[in-house]
């Protein structure tokens, strides 16, 4: 008899974010297994041995079988039907496009941004240590890159990044960015263009994306309906 599928995430992950609110959007049917980071529970033999040979989340357990990486895990529940093609295309040309954004993200928006909200927020809690002012500038500097890149390029011609509606592109960039509110940046700033589009993903996504990022929001004291 076959087990439902189990999801090992953990709110503060960005791409545990952005699964989460996909399956939600899905209607898919999962056991929710938590796994709390910041307790180091994904880094026990057991962990390691039973659930991801890589200790990190998102990863899942299909009926026995046993796999990590966002990305990954996402084609392989659209490849079983069990994502809607209005967030994953089926049709290769569209689904490229998505695949374009993808494969771009991860080395450049997700590195960034992620590497923005470690050194500002994370580590200092962990190390007690503060970045410099210059650490803090260069940082900056390389996130901004990225953003510009979403701003002018991505979204120079539709409401969103790959076309005129929402798709599994939008939710893991707008989870990487929504990840930066809790080092204190405020993307709508500088970004008219981002500001818009991220109230069209949370929009289109509740109440799932609002739940998704209950911990962001309260670490961050700004919900998202903040004002500047
Ligand atoms: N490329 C992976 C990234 C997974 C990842 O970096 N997960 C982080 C949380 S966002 C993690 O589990 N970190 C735990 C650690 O590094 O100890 C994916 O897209 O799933």
């Amino acid at each position: 008899m076959s087990s439902p599928l189990r999801f090992y995430y953990d709110l503060m992950s960005q791409p545990s974010r952005a699964l989460l609110i996909i399956f939600r959007l899905s209607g898919m049917q999962f056991e929710d297994c938590i796994v709390a980071l910041r307790n180091g529970e994904h880094l026990t033999e057991e962990f390691k041995q039973n659930i991801n040979r890589f200790q990190r989340v998102p990863c899942i357990n299909d009926n026995g079988y046993k796999l990590a990486e966002s990305v990954a895990i996402l084609r392989y529940l659209s490849a079983k039907g069990k994502i809607p093609e209005q967030l994953y295309p089926k049709y290769f040309v569209d689904q490229a496009r998505v695949d374009e954004f993808l494969e771009w993200q991860h080395i450049t928006l997700r590195v960034t941004c992620a590497l923005y909200f470690r050194t500002i927020w994370l580590e200092p809690l962990l190390t007690g240590r503060t970045p410099t002012e210059a650490k803090i500038e260069t940082l900056r500097m390389h996130m901004e890159r990225n953003l510009d890149i979403i701003e002018e390029v991505w979204l120079a011609k539709s409401e969103f990044l790959t076309g005129p509606a929402l798709t599994v592109a939008d939710i893991f960039a707008a989870c990487e960015i929504e990840q930066t509110r809790m080092a204190d940046y405020d993307v709508r700033i500088k970004y008219p263009k981002i500001r818009a589009w991220l109230k069209r993903v949370r929009h289109s996504c509740n109440p799932h994306y609002d739940a998704a990022h209950s911990f962001v929001y309260k670490i961050s004291g700004t919900g998202p309906q903040a004002k500047l």
